[in-house]
């Protein structure tokens, strides 16, 4: 009897759950781009005078091409990458969830997120910013690959 329960659980968490988690079938190079795209937050951000903060501050990304994007804070103080819109629709990889860090990244750190999505024509295009410095805004244009 606890045998048979014990492979009725194995069996459940093993081929069940992992279906039932599945969120969406994602062609494999747009999981595993040929590169990345890096941001990095720079030195001098937190100041409004200062035009460049996120570098650069317009990505076109490709998908299967360089649809991993990486956000560096390589500045002394904390910063965020903010999605403007609060629209989840907006906002929402069908993979990779709900855009946005979670919280300040501290000098040092880093915030990355995988587009898996983009539009049949066109581009899907998210702007964003920093949470306590407005006036840093950025551009992410996601865009299927040309080839
Ligand atoms: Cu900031």
């Amino acid at each position: 009897m606890i045998v048979a329960l014990g492979v009725t659980i194995t069996w459940y968490t093993s081929y069940w759950l992992p279906e039932e988690n599945q969120k969406v079938v994602v062609d494999e190079h747009i999981l595993n781009p040929d590169g990345e795209t890096i941001v990095n937050i720079i030195m001098g951000s937190a100041t409004p005078e200062q035009k460049d903060n996120y570098m650069p501050k317009t990505i076109q990304v490709q998908l299967t091409i360089d649809n991993r994007v990486i956000w560096k804070n390589v500045d002394e103080v904390p910063h965020t990458v903010t999605p403007d819109s609060y629209d989840p629709d907006e906002i929402t990889d069908p993979y990779s969830g709900e855009f946005g860090s979670i919280g300040v990244l501290m000098p040092g750190d880093e915030y990355e997120f995988l587009f898996t999505k983009a539009p049949p024509n066109g581009a899907w295009v998210i702007t964003y910013h920093c949470h306590p410095h407005p006036w840093m805004t950025g551009t992410i244009e996601v865009t299927k690959s040309r080839f």
